[in-house]
């Protein structure tokens, strides 16, 4: 993965480096606990197994934290519900976003890239997203700010990408959930020959792919997928750079209504990246199952390998942390 040295901001004197180590232990301790459901078509149990997981191991991370995007509202959810406080309860006030485990089919049926996934932020960094379906669309960080735009026609947007790189249009590679909401935007770029990565689930590697095209292929993601989907991949995106945009599909007076409890004032809003995830940001995913991202927990005679993507936004360090535990 490219890095860029331009770090943006200052260090922050809220989080402690050390912290990114502790979330490498979170997201391990989920996905290796899914691991155990690869491919036994339980998505409840293998879901239940990586929340329980982490919400364990969280109790050992020195912060006052409290969840912003998690399992459900309080009342809907056993654990890691949203607004629970989670942590040692001292050291600094953080925000966390988790989703335990993304993908839950594409583990139960042992495909690609299944991960466990978190991110944390200084109290207020990241949006209270309700869950609900965001539009999203995101490129790699090496094309100037403004370069596509959410509310232009997908073909539009796939030109001013094509012109960008200096390539056809035909060569610009897209990725969207295959899902049949997305007819519409997938004839519209078939029309004009535009090759699509059609994915089963996953849209945070989706979008972390586009922005590395290099290794990826992928130059553009477009569609929508979850809101706290979203606004964890606007946290990667922090640490590596892109661009990307969402907006909330609040179309029922309920989802508005929700929204709005959460602090969503404006329903038509379109977010940047900064607006989902700003400050200094950290964002940890461990494989659970191989993917494109990741390889998945490697379930050994006598021990367990892991392998984690951890990253921190103000250094743009991006680590690879490779772990084996004993069993
Ligand atoms: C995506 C994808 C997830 O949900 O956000 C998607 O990243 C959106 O919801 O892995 P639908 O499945 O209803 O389209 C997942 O597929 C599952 O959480």
């Amino acid at each position: 993965m490219r890095l860029s040295k331009t770090a943006e901001g200052r260090p922050s004197a809220i989080i402690d480096r050390a912290l990114t180590l502790e979330l490498v232990r979170v997201t391990e301790s989920a996905a290796i606990a899914a691991a155990g459901w690869r491919g036994k078509g339980e998505e409840m149990a293998a879901d239940q197994a990586a929340v329980q997981a982490m919400e364990a191991e969280l109790r050992n991370v020195r912060v006052r934290g409290r969840i912003v995007i998690g399992e459900g509202e309080e009342g809907e959810a056993d654990r890691l519900w949203v607004g629970q406080s989670v942590g040692t309860g001292e050291g600094p006030e953080v925000d966390i976003a988790v989703d335990p485990l993304e993908g839950t089919t594409l583990c139960a049926k042992n495909q690609q890239d299944a991960i466990a996934v978190l991110a944390m932020a200084e109290r207020g960094g990241l949006l209270n997203a309700p869950d609900v379906y965001m539009t999203k669309i995101a490129i790699g960080p090496e094309y100037p700010a403004g370069t596509v735009d959410l509310d232009w026609p997908a073909l539009e947007n796939v030109k001013a990408l094509a012109a960008a790189k200096g390539v056809p249009m035909t060569e610009i590679v897209t990725c969207v959930l295959d899902r049949p909401r997305h007819g519409a935007l997938i004839d519209e770029l078939r029309s004009a020959s535009i090759p699509i990565k059609l994915i089963g689930d996953g849209d945070i590697a989706g979008i972390i792919h586009a922005t590395n095209t290099e290794e990826s292929g992928v130059d553009i993601y477009l569609g929508s997928g979850g809101a706290p989907e979203g606004v964890l991949a606007a946290a990667a995106l922090r640490c590596v750079g892109g661009h990307m945009q969402g907006r909330l599909i609040l179309d029922t007076p309920e989802k508005r209504a929700k929204a709005r409890r959460m602090g969503i004032e404006d329903p038509d809003r379109k977010y940047s990246t900064e607006d989902m995830a700003s400050g200094d940001v950290l964002f940890a995913a461990t494989g659970v199952t191989d993917g494109s991202l990741l390889p998945g927990v490697n379930l050994k005679k006598s021990l367990i390998r892991t392998s984690t993507l951890v990253m921190r936004s103000w250094s743009r360090t991006v680590r690879w942390i490779t772990a084996e535990h004993a069993r």
